[in-house]
């Protein structure tokens, strides 16, 4: 009996693969399934993280190869970005060369892992190849509409010195940098993803194999609202606003535009409030330093809605007052609060204090008028104290609202403002058009050239890719490309004038918003080519981390989209299939002085359940802290190729995936890589100590299929289901089934071994090509077929029988298959369920149903 090698097992078939080109996609038209697992960003290395994603791929791609499918599973890089500029900055190494050397490092480390990919489409999105066509489609988008420029206010991060899209910013601060972000206006690129608001929403419902999760983030983050918009008349404005001319802005006269959902509460109307930025409360600033100090003291405060939401209600009367619009003699204050965000809607509401508790809490601050205006449906009326009723109900106090429901009044109120031209229906949302503009080197040039004529003026097809040029220096803060001394110097392609190029770079989630689309074809000569697009399209199953709910996923569906609508793609939805996973983590350790320590030097004792820890190299004692995501700021972090070294790769891809499901976090230990390596070995003496020769007992060897077919169907369904632990437990009882049943043998054992063998290969295909070779078996158990179970077989040796009470299910008992009537009865007699129904009755009769249903009669 031999051990089994890793580390010569393992680069043999690897070169086996590799030989055979054994995972260059094969199109034999065969159903297709498209795998792919989120592209990495290159780093440096390749962490636990991306090797629990990737491994997850790897089991999907196999499995469904050996059930039939031609796959599609490749790997790219996601390589444009802020850290190979801070690495410029910081070390002096320029953006490219770290990028490309990273690529290669991660390339050699994630070979190392077995993984079933296609290496022959691997692309970078920095490769002038990748982003040439995305300049293609851009100005594609572009001559469709979908590309716009505008001033806008925008995040500036003041770290990272560039702009971030709302969904950049994180509780106020930059989600690279961690800097507070400042506002700032600048000219911008945009992109018209709120042209397609509705068709996102929609496309949701259709996305069944979407973590529910995920859906209901995008649905919140763009944030559908449906309501109306009211114009409330100036009744009175402090004189000091100035009299403009007829047709332009008059802050004294102009009505004030108010969004709301809730027009059925008009009635209990207290006051307007108007955000510290609306141009009223700006207008009103220069005349009053109390306002001008409000607003100033608002723009210190966060800016996220969280922030705002937590912050106490603040706020400045205005001194103007408007008309009610559905009573003109009653007049309601104009005030300045900090709850009120600029960018939602108009930028100015009317507060309801009895039903919106900001409301509330603002007018029990100021002391303003809390007139209840809803009901609930039984009661007489309703007692507002320091809580707002936010339900259901029936209108009062309201005039020709009185005794409407809330929806009834919604409708009514809006017909009634239609109709005296004060307002209107409306649905508005959160989702903003899409800030596109970078002012950072490495990212994708956007192909725009202005002419001090012409305007701006697309770079001709011709002319593509408007490529990256290398001279640059980072020596000071700011955009290379807009200072360097010749790049953007060009001829206007329209009039031939002295004209500049666009300096502005994309953002990179332009990049990963339709690599997947590429991959179908990275050589094609368009964008997209048409037919291996439609060939691969939608990926089926789409894996990575649930941190991309709203940012990448959300405008990868615009792109797919907008470039559908182009003619360029025939799908709506890129990944008909996404599974978000959990992270990798770790326990902490700490010096007394507050070092952090790596666990490669820790010594674990475990006395009577009492952990204590040692640093190894000095010998003092750790404190055990927090198991966390393994980050390199508290040095829990594990690199796979220790792993790999030390255990091989087939255990630690074991590893990663038996400890938890697969959406939740898993815990490294050292514990569970060695008893997933134990299991390896285990797994191969079955193989090993293999003898064709013994033909086995009849009982044994019946009891043996029977198992078989049984792992066959557990396995096969935790594989589908995404349950890949209980999967790789189920193996672990098989192998322990297979070696502890040693009176089996012939065909029974054979087809036990030759299923084993198939069902590891997604988990440790290196074992299994050994195992499959050893068997005796030709080719590769790559591309042997899945086994398949009979059902027969494979159904339980145990029923549960439906028990019925006078024709009522009342309760189950679970008794082996085949049990005799008399002995059921015997046992449901006995039970205890049952005898506490039969409690004060005496049964008359029971029958037995064999294999299938219990049913007695009492009285
Ligand atoms: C009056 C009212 C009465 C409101 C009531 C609510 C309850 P969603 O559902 O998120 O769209 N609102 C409108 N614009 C705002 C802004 N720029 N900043 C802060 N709040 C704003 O929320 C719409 C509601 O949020 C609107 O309906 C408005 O308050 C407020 F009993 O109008 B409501
Ligand atoms: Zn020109």
């Amino acid at each position: 009996m031999a051990r089994y090698e890793p580390k010569t097992a393992e680069p043999r078939q690897q070169s086996r693969w590799a030989e055979a080109s054994a995972f260059v996609t094969k199109d034999t038209g065969r159903p297709k399934y498209y795998v792919l697992e989120m592209f990495p960003y290159p780093s440096g290395n390749i962490h636990m993280g991306h090797a629990r994603n990737y491994v997850m791929g790897d089991v999907v791609a196999r499995s469904k190869r050996a059930q039939g499918y031609d796959v599609l599973h490749p790997m790219g890089w996601d390589a444009f970005g802020m850290p190979a500029e801070n690495a410029a900055m910081e070390r002096g190494i320029h953006p490219k060369g770290w990028t490309y050397s990273n690529i290669a490092n991660m390339r050699e480390q994630l070979k190392l892992l077995g993984l079933s990919l296609d290496w022959s489409r691997e692309f970078a999105t920095c490769d002038p190849e990748y982003y040439g066509k995305q300049q293609a489609w851009f100005l594609e988008l572009y001559r469709r509409g979908l590309v716009y420029r505008k001033d806008a206010v925008v995040n500036w991060d003041p770290v990272d010195n560039t702009v971030l899209a709302n969904e950049q910013v994180i509780d106020g601060r930059g989600w690279r940098s961690g800097a507070l972000v400042e506002k700032r206006k600048l000219n911008q690129w945009f992109l018209r993803i709120t042209d397609y608001a509705d068709d996102l929403i929609d496309g949701l419902k259709t996305l069944d194999r979407w973590p529910e999760k995920v859906r209901l983030m995008q649905e919140n983050w763009i944030g559908k609202s449906k309501g109306a918009t009211l114009w409330w008349d100036i009744a009175e404005a402090p004189a000091f606003l100035p009299p403009s001319p007829e047709g332009e802005p008059n802050h004294a006269r102009d009505p004030i535009e108010v969004y709301t959902t809730r027009p059925d509460t008009l009635f209990g109307a207290s006051f307007l409030a108007l955000a510290p930025d609306h141009p009223l409360t700006k207008a009103i600033a220069e005349h009053r330093p109390d306002v001008a100090e409000f607003i100033k003291a608002c723009a210190q405060t966060g800016t996220s809605e969280a922030e705002i939401e937590k912050a106490e209600k603040l706020g400045v009367d205005l001194g103007v007052r408007v008309r009610h619009p559905f009573d003109p003699d009653k007049t309601l204050p104009v005030w300045a609060a900090n709850f009120v965000l600029s960018t939602y809607g108009s930028g100015a509401i009317f507060g309801c204090p009895a039903h919106d508790q900001r409301d509330l809490d603002f007018a029990r601050k100021y002391d303003l008028p809390v007139t209840p205006v809803v009901k609930p449906d039984d009661a007489e009326t309703v007692e507002i104290g320091t809580e707002a009723y936010v339900g259901p109900g029936r209108i009062f106090n309201s005039d020709f609202l009185n005794g409407m429901d809330v929806e009834a009044a919604k409708a009514a109120a809006i017909a009634k403002v239609e109709a005296a031209g004060q307002g209107r229906a409306e649905t508005i949302y959160r989702l903003r058009d899409w800030g596109v503009s970078r002012q950072r080197y490495w990212g994708c040039p956007i192909p725009i050239i202005h002419c001090p004529s012409c305007g701006v003026v697309e770079v001709p097809a011709d002319q593509l890719p408007v490529v990256l040029p290398d001279d640059v220096t980072f020596d000071v803060p700011g955009n290379p490309l807009a200072r360097h001394a010749t790049w953007k110097h060009v001829k206007c392609p329209s009039c031939g004038a002295d004209a500049t190029r666009e300096t502005d770079t994309l953002d990179t989630f332009v990049d990963s918003s339709w690599y997947f689309a590429r991959f179908t074809d990275p050589t094609a000569e368009a964008p997209i080519d048409k037919a291996a697009a439609d060939r691969w399209l939608a990926v089926d199953q789409y894996i990575g981390g649930v941190e991309h709910a709203v940012l990448h996923l959300l405008y990868a569906r615009f792109i797919t989209r907008a470039l559908s609508d182009a003619g360029m793609l025939s799908v709506k939805e890129p990944f008909a299939g996404l599974f978000t996973q959990g992270m990798v983590v770790h326990e902490t350790y700490r010096r007394a002085d507050g070092a952090w320590v790596e666990p490669i030097d820790v010594d674990l004792t475990n006395d009577n359940g009492v952990r204590s820890a040692r640093q190894l190299s000095t010998g003092e004692t750790l404190v055990i802290g927090d198991i966390e995501k393994m980050s390199k700021s508290k040095k829990n972090v594990v690199a796979p190729a220790e792993i790999l070294e030390s255990h091989g790769v087939d255990a630690g891809r074991l590893f990663v995936l038996s400890d938890s499901p697969p959406e939740r976090d898993v815990q490294w230990t050292p514990g569970g890589v060695e008893g997933a390596s134990r299991f390896v070995q285990r797994t191969w003496t079955l193989f090993d100590t293999y003898d064709a020769g013994f033909a086995g007992e009849d009982k044994a060897n019946a009891d043996l299929l029977r198992e078989t077919h049984k792992a066959i169907k557990a396995v096969s369904e935790g594989v589908e289901g995404f349950r890949f632990n209980s999967a790789i437990a189920k193996l672990y009882a098989f192998v322990a089934t297979i070696r502890d049943n040693a009176q089996a043998g012939g065909d029974a054992k054979r087809q036990a071994l030759s299923a084993l063998a198939r069902l590891i290969a997604p988990f440790t295909p290196h074992l299994a090509e050994e195992a499959w070779t050893r068997l005796g078996e030709d080719g590769m158990v790559l591309d042997a077929p899945w086994p398949v179970w009979d059902a027969a077989l494979a159904a339980d040796d145990e029923v549960v029988l439906p028990i019925q009470i006078n024709g009522k299910r009342r309760a189950e008992i679970r008794v082996p298959r085949g049990m005799e009537p008399s002995e059921v009865e015997a046992l449901v007699l006995a039970d205890e369920t049952v005898k506490a129904r039969l409690e004060g009755l005496s049964v008359k009769k029971i029958v037995v149903v064999k294999d299938r249903i219990v049913n007695l009669v009492a009285g």
